[in-house]
């Protein structure tokens, strides 16, 4: 088994050592980034050794050797998936020409701002996962903490070789600035909106994974379609690391719904009060989770209507979802797509050109994803016996971005007052009272294979190891 070679400063396959300038310019990044993942990162477990999967190359047996690592040892490279001389751009005014090996002129500033809006997220998630640490529920959900976080900070590693290498002085910058904005700060916040919120427990970290890194998952799609080859090459590589995340996010919702489902059964119990009494999160508590993850997230796909999204698409550098496989012309113009709109107090299809709609497309796409891992959640529920079922809440709730920003619309799409939302939004979104009664619960388990009583052990460890193997040792 191939190991990293400890000696290279930043791990890569991109001939890093034959281009001076880019390695010097990375070599003073790097300490700027070690710093931040100090000041930053994870709380408190910089001594840690964890059971990290780390990817010293893009071959199916190099992109994922396991040992344990401290975390600030890990080695952060760059990775782009193999090229592939023939590839064209795909779609937009440029279809048909050979995928660009280095950035267009004329879409330089554009392709600057899809890149940076994708690095920012990457440590904002970091910044708000900082403290999930000190409460996990067990060590192997603290491993999966840190392996995430890990990977995403070598997904800020990979739009920053971007900027670096293509944008020059201006790339620079801004992956100076990326390490300078923080989540949630006032003067210098996080660009996404979602990226802004707080991940205060591991029911909001496991919701997180589930919904937001799936918006991830969407995004990354649509820019592996990219023209700009080194992008969609980064881009592929990301994904394969994004799996596991949302692996992370689904499976923990369903632990603790399984959890929940058992001390109901074992007591005979519905009443949400009754359910909390056991120290297990009721029901209803992880439906206004749901809706609250659900709804910041799809406000990240942007405006329905985008002329953004037109330029991108037309432009070849921000593709649909799986576009190759899609079998129209794949340049849209003349294309309808229909959104909904408000109108008075009804929401109303209309019929809008396709290429302004594609925030919208991509979105729909998103939630015919993210409904079915509901649908899995559902059957924990149904095996247990009980009536009760999750939904996702309809598009329009609880919105900030796009045409229903400002509207008041009920989880069930029907448009109401404000008097009415206020009225019920306790039932819809978490309470002071929920957030305060999952914090309660929040306690850190550190015995190698036991759980907090609020979650069900995992089916199996990771990597083929046990459940009660030893992911963190703590020195
Ligand atoms: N919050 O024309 P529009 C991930 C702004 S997640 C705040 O619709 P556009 C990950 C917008 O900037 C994936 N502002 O915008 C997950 C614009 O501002 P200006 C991240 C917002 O450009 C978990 C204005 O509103 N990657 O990887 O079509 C853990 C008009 O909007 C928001 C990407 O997002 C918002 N939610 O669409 C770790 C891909 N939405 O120009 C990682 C790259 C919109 O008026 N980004 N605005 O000042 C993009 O493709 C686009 O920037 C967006 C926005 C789809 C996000």
């Amino acid at each position: 088994m191939s190991s990293i070679d400890y000696s290279e400063k930043i791990p890569n396959n991109v001939n890093l050592s034959e281009d001076r300038a880019l390695q010097r310019a990375l070599e003073h990044w790097q300490p700027n980034y070690l710093q931040w993942w100090q000041e930053m990162g994870p709380e408190g477990a910089q001594d840690f050794d964890v059971y990290l999967r780390t990817a010293i190359n893009t071959t199916p047996d190099g992109w994922a050797q396991f040992g344990h690592v401290k975390m600030p040892d890990y080695r952060w490279g760059i990775f782009l998936a193999a090229q592939d001389a023939e590839r064209k751009v795909n779609f937009g005014e440029h279809k048909g020409e050979a995928a660009w090996q280095d950035v267009p002129g004329e879409h330089r500033a554009n392709l600057r701002r899809i890149i940076v809006t994708q690095g920012d997220t990457e440590p904002a998630s970091v910044e708000q996962q900082r403290h999930l640490g000190l409460t996990a529920p067990s060590q192997y959900d603290l491993r999966n903490l840190f392996q995430i976080n890990v990977e995403e900070g070598r997904h800020l590693w990979a739009m920053v070789y971007l900027l670096h290498k293509y944008f020059g002085r201006d790339g620079r910058e801004e992956a100076e600035a990326l390490l300078h904005r923080n989540s949630g700060s006032q003067d210098n916040p996080r660009i996404l909106e979602a990226f802004n919120e707080e991940t205060p427990d591991w029911l909001a970290f496991y919701m997180f994974t589930y919904f937001t890194d799936r918006d991830g998952k969407f995004q990354l799609c649509a820019l592996a379609e990219s023209g700009f080859d080194p992008l969609s090459r980064t881009c592929r590589f990301m994904l394969t690391e994004e799996a596991h995340h949302m692996f992370v996010g689904e499976s923990g919702v369903s632990r603790t719904i399984q959890r929940t489902c058992e001390i109901m059964k074992q007591h005979g119990i519905e009443d949400p009060e009754q359910v909390r009494r056991h120290g297990v999160i009721d029901l209803p508590t992880i439906q206004r989770y749901l809706n609250f993850h659900f709804s910041v997230t799809i406000d990240l796909f942007g405006a329905d209507q985008s002329s953004n999204a037109a330029t991108f698409y037309s432009s070849g550098l921000k593709g649909r979802y799986e576009e190759t496989k899609r079998t129209d012309d794949h340049q849209l113009k003349g294309e309808h797509y229909r959104i909904l709109e408000v109108q008075g107090d009804r929401l109303v299809e209309k019929e809008v050109p396709m290429l302004n709609a594609l925030n919208e497309v991509l979105r729909d796409d998103y939630i015919k994803d993210s409904i079915a891992g509901i649908g899995r959640w559902n059957k924990v529920i149904e095996k247990a016996g009980l009536s009760f079922r999750l939904q996702a809440p309809h598009k329009a709730f609880n919105r900030h971005i796009g045409s229903f920003s400002g509207m008041r619309v009920a989880p069930d799409g029907r448009v109401i007052s404000e008097a009415e939302w206020q009225a019920n939004v306790r039932n819809w979104l978490p309470s002071e009272e929920d957030r305060a009664y999952v914090a309660s619960l929040m306690g850190r388990v550190i015995e190698p294979g036991k759980m907090a009583n609020w979650i069900a052990p995992p089916a199996i460890g990771i990597n083929r190891q046990a459940v009660d193997f030893e992911y963190v040792r703590f020195n």
